[in-house]
Order: structure tokens, then sequence, then C-alpha cells
């Protein structure tokens, strides 16, 4: 992240000797801020995505409830398109207080918190309807609270639609269509096992590298949902999309402990009322936002053909057993299981 922009979230740079020094462990970033509490006025949160996308709007819906609630004591300020770094890196950010909230994939979670792993399994929602039912219960409630001990306050759960695999060389019809495809994944190991179990090789880059990686051949593809395809304009490169929905996971809206701690009571409240009522607006704008990428791609070179799911499933399985290996884990699984219809 560049300085100006951290010293204007009110963060001085501090090297990662000093921290490490302070017994602290990181992994990727190099610099960390070093940040004040904001405990009050307007509150800072980060997003991959662009400022018009369903999830930048929904925290800044969010925004606008607090505005209002607190007669403008409390407000959001959302830096958008990945201005402040890759969401592996906010979150760590996030995690010590250098920015308040922070709107991610459950991907970049799993490697922090193993109980986020359930809702990054592949073909485990049937629908979006399942995936809403299960976050939506109190199984949502309990994943979001294991954040807490990674310095992460689990606000809310929001859509991210079906991903589906895309590439700049052939349609994707049965796996053997994947073989030695190099394909871009975000950064979580379940992704990587997920993609390498097709025949294809997956690899872990950022997602706000992928146009460039695709443009350049450094990658022969993605996968990604619909909404995403389109304003990250990877369709206008990668011109095969292959209906493999082999994901529904959902995302996260978390909020940096350090900055829950530095709440009221009432704030708090406040703060979880604003979240839960962003949901509500985050399906409304998502489910228009799927509508409006299909008529894009639609109106575009792109040929999408449909997919035989049974094969890619089957091959795909082995990654439960690998990541689902706790009681609690396997627990989660069953019960996301149980809220099926079919
Ligand atoms: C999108 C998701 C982002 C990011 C991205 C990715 O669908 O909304 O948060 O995770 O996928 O693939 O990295």
């Amino acid at each position: 992240m560049r300085d100006d922009r951290l010293a204007s979230l009110g963060c001085g740079p501090v090297s990662r000797r000093r921290l490490l020094g302070g017994g602290l462990a990181l992994s990727a970033a190099t610099f960390l801020p070093a940040c004040k509490p904001r405990m009050s006025g307007l509150l800072t949160g980060a997003d991959t995505h662009p400022a018009d996308y369903p999830t930048v709007k929904a925290v800044e819906f969010m925004g606008r409830y607090l505005f209002e609630r607190t007669g403008g004591r409390l407000g959001i300020k959302v830096y958008a398109g990945g201005q402040l770094g890759s969401e592996t890196d906010t979150l760590e950010i996030t995690s010590f207080g250098g920015l308040d909230f922070n709107r991610v994939n459950f991907a970049p979670l799993n490697s922090i918190e193993p109980m986020t792993l359930p809702f990054s399994l592949p073909f485990v929602f049937e629908s979006v309807a399942h995936m809403r039912r299960v976050v939506d219960s109190a199984v949502g409630d309990e994943v979001l609270a294991t954040l807490e001990p990674h310095g992460l306050i689990g606000l809310c759960i929001y859509d991210s639609g079906a991903r589906s695999f895309y590439n700049t060389r052939r349609a994707i019809r049965t796996p053997d269509d994947m073989a030695g495809l190099k394909l871009r994944v975000p950064a979580s190991d379940l992704y990587v096992a997920m993609v390498n179990a097709l025949g294809a090789n997956a690899v872990p880059i950022p997602f706000g590298e992928v146009y460039q990686s695709l443009a350049q051949g450094v990658i022969d593809g993605a996968e990604n949902n619909w909404p995403s395809f389109v304003s990250a304009r990877h369709y206008e490169v990668a011109t095969y999309y292959s209906l493999t929905e082999h994901l529904l996971t959902p995302e996260a809206l978390v909020m940096s402990k350090t900055s829950w701690d530095g709440l009221s009571p009432d704030d708090r409240r406040l703060v979880r009322e604003a979240a839960k009522l962003s949901v509500v607006e985050m399906r409304r704008l998502w489910d228009q936002r799927v509508t409006e990428a299909k008529a894009t791609i639609a109106a575009s070179p792109v040929a999408v053909n449909a997919v035989e799911k049974e094969p890619f499933a089957a091959l795909m399985r082995p990654v439960w057993d690998q990541f689902i290996t706790t009681p609690a884990q396997k627990s989660v699984v069953e019960r996301i299981l149980a809220m099926r219809e079919g």
C-alpha cells in the first residue's frame, strides 16, 4: 500500500523486523501500518472490486445507515478497486487495526481459519437458495465467530453466485479439457488442490493481477462468477466460459477486532444491525448485477457452454476429505448437507 494512502488512514509504516521482533508472526506484508484506533468518525473499508460493484455498494449503504443513525458521528469510506492491496494483505492490515472493515471472499480466510473451509468446498451448496439458507442459519454466525481469535469480527455474509472456469484456449466440456491449462486461483490451498485434481495447473495470483496475466499469456484462464468475469474485464481476453458452477462459496464482511473493541456497546449493536440490513441490499443489487453481466456476455464474442457437472464433482470430491478433518468442520459440513432440498 502506498505511504500516502496509509497516512490518510492514520497509519505510519512499521518495519517487518520490528513487528517480528515484537513476537508477531507475519506472512505477506513487508510493511504493516501502525494505526491509531478510530473509535468514531469516518471508518475505513477495503474491497477488491470497483466502486459500482454490489459488495462496495452494500458497505456504503451500511455507512449511510450508520451516518444517519449516529447523526453523522460514524460513517464508512470504502477504498474500492483493490487500491489498498490484495485481499490477503488487507486482511492482515485489518487484523492489526489498520483498516476497520474488509469485504473478502471466503478463499483468503481459508488460510487463516480452518472452520471457513466448509463454505469453500466444491459442490457443497446445491443452489443459491441453499447457500442463503445456510448462511442465514446459526451455521453462518458460528463460522463468522471463529474469526475473532484472528483479530477479525465476522459481521455478515454476502452472495457470490456460482464460480465457473473460463480460459483463452478452448471450451471445457469434460475434465479432459482441463489437461495442462494454467488456471489462476485465489490464495487458498483448497482451491489449488481442487484445480489440480482436475488435471489443470493451479496458479495462485491476486485478483487484481489476473487481467494482465491473462492478456500476457502467463495463465490460460481462471474461475469466477458472472459479475467478476465482467467487471474485471477478464471476458475481453478469456473468450470461453464453461458453466462448471463448481463453487457457490459466499463472501464475508469483517471488522477489525481492534476497531470493534473501541466501539461502545450501543455502536456495536448498530454496526451489527447495519451489517444485517446490508445483506438484504446486497442480494437485491447482486441479483440485478448477475442479470446485467449475463447480458454483457451474451452481446460479446465469449462462447458460453453448459457442462455435465458430475465428472467434475467426482474428481474434486477427494478434497473434501483432505481439508475437512476435524469433528467441528465435519459437523458444519453435515449441517450444510442437511439443509439441501434435493
Ligand atoms: C470474486 C470475489 C472477490 C475475490 C475474487 C477472486 O468473486 O468477490 O472477493 O475473491 O473473486 O477470485 O479473488
